[in-house]
């Protein structure tokens, strides 16, 4: 097989490969790739950057409320918000903001690749389009807390 020298994640493994960790006050781990085509989910997104560009597109994944109706996964019924993160990056969005959102495994059709797979797509900032999700921490927090506290956005 060749592999390209321009794109250092082409001999990662697939991205539908990946498992992603559910923790916090939920208990469980999903393979993105334990799903049948017909359980996957489109979404059609579009995200206005402060620069005022648009930019969008049509994904297709899991969707996040699904994943808590299986056996293996629990949720303790008081959580409010969920922090998703990658390696180094991390968001926290309100719970229903989270159980409306696809783990994107393909956009356009396409495979995401491995770098950037699966992607947390729902309507929220451009910046919290997590690629390279890797952990659901679900979170109570207080009133007036402020969610931007469990946030790791790189500045
Ligand atoms: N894991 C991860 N996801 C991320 C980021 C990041 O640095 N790491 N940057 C965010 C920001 S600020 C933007 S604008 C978009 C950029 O998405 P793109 O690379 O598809 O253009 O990804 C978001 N998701
Ligand atoms: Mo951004």
């Amino acid at each position: 097989m060749e592999v390209s020298d321009r794109d250092p994640d082409a001999s990662a493994p697939v991205a539908a490969s990946v498992e992603v960790e559910l923790s916090g006050l939920a208990d469980g781990v999903v393979a993105c790739d334990e799903f049948d085509d017909g359980a996957l989910e489109s979404v059609a997104e579009e995200f206005l950057c402060a620069s005022g560009e648009r930019w969008g597109g049509a994904w297709r994944g899991v969707a996040v409320g699904s994943l808590l109706d299986r056996p293996d996964v629990t949720v303790a019924p008081d959580a409010t918000h969920v922090r998703v993160a990658a390696d180094g990056y991390a968001v926290c969005v309100p719970l229903k903001t989270a159980l409306d959102a696809v783990l994107a495994v393909e956009r356009g059709g396409d495979p995401l690749p491995a770098a950037r797979a699966p992607r947390f797509v729902a309507p929220v900032d451009a910046g919290r389009t997590v690629k390279r999700v890797r952990e659901l921490r679900f979170l109570r927090l207080a009133p007036g807390e402020d969610p931007q506290e469990y946030e790791d956005l790189g500045y």
